[in-house]
């Protein structure tokens, strides 16, 4: 793995700070009704794609996700500013806005969405995995999904066939304790989900994922394990959202109190921390980042904001028609 240095400090206090500032104005913005639809935000999670991507190789691995997946594509190295232009639906978005807040996609960063069915990203993610062990290209594909997801049937057959096939993927369940507002302890007979791997033989564990350096190591060994053949890991990244499920939760389940707590071990607080106990910066080169991301988020908003809505005949090009399809009433 590439090593952990001060500047991946700074690199990770800055990447995870946007994130976080990116994903505000869009809690702000979707107020305002210029995002609309579903928002899932990734408030507290940020720790797991730092970890992660700093131990990918960013030029041919790649990732798939849910739909809490607005920073994951950024980290891969896709412009924010046409991130932020799907979310408010314009011809400059990621998908020339036809996509939206859960879809984000892009091809030529290697991230495949952006899916908003529970756990249907998880087959999905072997067979990037199958495609590349059947055309023997050097790729480990990251498959994320919520703690919800792991109660899906496909996370079963998925297991079963990419220990069969020692498939290059790394199944990383995001537990961040909640599905919508159903705890993790209401879902299962026991709490601890890394021990669904077990089942398969599937290597796996629990990481403490509030801390990227943490998150990076394990993912390395997980990455390692999968380039060489060797097939996929299970790993439980134990983590947290600050904010409700989509903007419409009124937190019911839980407590604020309980929020606040977990808050004391905030990812980005913590890597801040670490840069100050250090000496590896001084508050004035911090207060320069703080800057610097301000401006890039006021950016991006800017760029949202003045992109033109796309052509309306853009809607017809999307449409898959089989001419010969049988079922059509004009063929009946
Ligand atoms: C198959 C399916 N069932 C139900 C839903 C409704 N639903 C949307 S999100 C969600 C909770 C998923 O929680 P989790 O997997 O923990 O992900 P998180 O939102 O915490 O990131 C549910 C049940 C859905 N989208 N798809
Ligand atoms: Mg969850």
């Amino acid at each position: 793995m590439k090593k952990i240095t001060k500047k991946t400090y700074l690199d990770w206090y800055e990447n995870m700070l946007f994130w976080r500032k990116f994903e505000d104005k869009l809690a702000q913005v979707y107020i305002n009704q210029k995002v609309r639809g579903f928002l899932h935000l990734y408030n507290g999670q940020e720790a797991v794609l730092a970890g992660a991507l700093h131990a990918m190789d960013l030029s041919k691995d790649r990732m798939i996700t849910a739909y809490r997946n607005h920073v994951q594509p950024i980290g891969m190295g896709v412009d924010p500013k046409k991130v932020m232009a799907e979310l408010y639906g314009k011809g400059t978005g990621t998908s020339q806005g036809l996509g939206g807040s859960m879809h984000i996609f892009s091809k030529e960063h290697r991230f495949y969405g952006g899916h908003g069915i529970v756990g249907g990203q998880i087959p999905l993610g072997a067979g990037l995995a199958f495609a590349d062990k059947y055309f023997e290209r050097d790729a480990v594909t990251l498959t994320y999904m919520g703690d919800g997801a792991t109660r899906q049937g496909s996370l079963h057959e998925t297991f079963n066939l990419a220990m069969l096939w020692k498939l290059p993927v790394v199944f990383c369940v995001e537990n961040n304790g909640y599905a919508m507002g159903t705890s993790v302890a209401r879902t299962a007979n026991h709490t601890d989900i890394w021990k669904l791997g077990l089942g398969y033989e599937m290597p796996c564990k629990p990481v403490d994922a509030m801390k990227p350096e943490v998150v990076a190591k394990e993912m390395d060994e997980a990455i390692k394990r999968a380039r060489r053949g060797d097939g996929p890991t299970f790993l439980e990244l134990r983590t947290y959202r600050y904010r409700g499920h989509s903007m419409s939760d009124a937190q019911h389940y839980r407590t604020k109190e309980e929020v606040a707590k977990k808050q004391e071990e905030d990812p980005i607080t913590y890597v801040l921390h670490q840069i100050y106990e250090n000496k590896w910066a001084t508050e004035a080169e911090i207060k320069k980042i703080d800057q610097r991301v301000k401006e890039l988020v006021e950016e991006c908003e800017k760029f949202a904001e003045e992109s033109p809505y796309p052509e309306k005949n853009v809607m017809f090009d999307a449409v898959y028609e089989q001419e010969d399809y049988p079922f059509l009433s004009d063929k009946l």
